[in-house]
């Protein structure tokens, strides 16, 4: 299966031979080599973002037909293509066949949504407290913005910040994460083809050390949008706002979900299993910390511990596989790390907790559960980001809010119940940015607003129209006569 076909930049409108390359290595199975990816230097980097701003006032001034045109026609592609992408982003990060095929699908739609939202672009006209003098109030686009994806969604997270950006007239360098570049070379090779001016759309892959840091640092990029760890947005944070670049985060998350007596116990559970589980736990938006009423605790974990024996762990490509392999060594290590802290702490191991031998070799994890859990054990508070999950039992519903709201992060929270008192009490006063009511923590929509508060997000939402606040600039316009 392996070949060594080598994959480059693509900068300016050209494919460029990379510095150096990487391999691109299937998770499921460590002798499958995807390719040979190109690894840009400083120079390149800097390469990619002279030609976004050399092609930015010609492009930010382009009709938003032949805009839309373009970004109808990746999204297109993109679904026409959904099985043989899926099958890659499959084999490159790990996920498995339908999760893969999924996350494509949605890539696409994004596309096909901001073909749309350019032809929407609106303002305000209102007039001035001055008699005979109007206001108009319109967006124009940012600039030149630098685009960091992380390798939990190979596919989903370019898109949701390419098309944005795109529809509304800036220009791009993205950097994709370096673990899963195949899938974003496949999109950039899309783009390459559906008409937009050369140096629009840049791709420079290679480390975060080397391409974020010039991409961050370098004052002709007008705005970072970055997924990924809590400690690298920080500083992507500073640095930005030293030199009052516009900057916005998508982070970490340490995602509640609550459990109350009344919930119906086999919907708690299968929501449970499918936000902390699938995709390998490897979301932002996993839940990852059950708060459990003391009347149902006993049930829930039993019920748990049942399902969660059935789950099937493989390769990602296997039919009937329900879970694939961890993404990464570096990633398996902090997840076994996290296994031996919480037994350290007291936690009681319910189910899993080690690796799982298949056919292949690869990180295979097994769902691991921990009970008898407090909440402030580090297994309640820091992200283990792999198919790592606790539970805490407390006494009442108040308690529960409480506890889900106690922690350095806010991006998703959930609760399972049957009443409308609760759940309403719970959308209301839960400290995260999405809420989820009877339904999974992660698994989110394309085109409604995406994003957390305190520690998990920062700067304005991603997705749906939202999106406008970070790729535009607000221009307020005075009309005399
Ligand atoms: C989802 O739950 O559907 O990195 C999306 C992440 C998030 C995306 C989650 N930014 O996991």
């Amino acid at each position: 299966m392996s070949d060594s076909k080598r994959f480059d930049n693509y900068i300016g409108g050209e494919w460029v031979a990379g510095a150096t390359y990487s391999s691109n290595i299937n998770p499921s199975d460590l002798s499958d080599v995807i390719g040979e990816y190109a690894q840009a230097d400083v120079a390149q980097v800097n390469a990619a973002i002279d030609a976004a701003r050399s092609a930015f006032p010609a492009w930010s001034m382009s009709g938003i037909q032949a805009r839309s045109d373009s970004l109808d026609k990746v999204g297109s592609e993109i679904l026409a293509r959904r099985e043989e992408l899926g099958t890659l982003l499959a084999r490159e990060e790990g996920k498995t066949l339908p999760e893969a095929i999924g996350e494509v699908t949605r890539a696409g739609n994004i596309f096909k949504f901001f073909a749309g939202e350019c032809l929407r672009i609106s303002g305000d006209y209102i007039p001035s407290v001055r008699p005979g003098v109007n206001v108009e109030v319109t967006r124009e686009a940012l600039g030149v913005v630098g685009l960091i994806t992380p390798w939990n969604f190979p596919i989903a997270i370019p898109a949701w910040k390419i098309a944005p950006a795109l529809a509304y007239g800036n220009c791009v360098v993205i950097k994709p994460a370096d673990l899963v570049p195949g899938c974003a070379w496949a999109l950039a090779e899309i783009i390459s083809r559906a008409g937009f001016p050369a140096g629009v759309f840049n791709l420079v892959m290679g480390s975060g050390r080397v391409v974020g840091d010039v991409m961050v640092k370098n004052r002709k990029v007008d705005g970072i949008s970055f997924t990924g760890s809590v400690g690298v947005g920080r500083q992507i944070a500073v640095d930005c706002i030293a030199r009052q670049a516009k900057v916005q985060l998508e982070m970490g998350g340490k995602n509640p979900q609550v459990i109350l007596d009344d919930a119906d116990l086999k919907q708690a559970v299968e929501l449970s299993v499918q936000s902390a589980f699938y995709s390998t736990g490897q979301r932002c938006t996993a839940s990852s910390r059950f708060i459990v009423t003391a009347g149902i605790h006993d049930t829930f974990v039993e019920a748990m511990a049942e399902r969660m024996r059935s789950i099937k762990v493989g390769h990602a490509l296997k039919s009937g596989v329900d879970i694939g392999p961890v993404v990464s060594k570096a990633q398996l290590d902090q997840d076994m790390s996290y296994v031996a802290i919480a037994q350290d702490e007291g936690a009681r191991l319910v189910t899993g907790g080690e690796r799982v031998t298949c056919d292949t070799e690869g990180y295979f994890l097994a769902p691991t559960l921990f009970a008898d859990s407090t909440a402030q054990m580090r297994i309640s508070r820091e992200e283990v980001f792999g198919p790592v999950a606790n539970i805490v039992r407390v006494a009442d519903y108040e308690a529960a809010l409480a506890m889900a709201n106690d922690t350095e992060f806010g991006l998703s929270a959930g609760i399972a119940t049957t009443s409308l008192k609760y759940a309403n009490h719970f959308k209301r006063h839960s400290q995260a940015g999405m809420v989820m009511i009877n339904l999974p923590t992660a698994g989110v929509d394309y085109h409604v607003p995406f994003g957390g508060r305190k520690g998990s997000s920062y700067g304005s939402r991603e997705q749906g129209r939202y999106a406008q606040e970070f790729y535009t600039v607000v221009k307020t316009s005075y009309i005399g006569s």
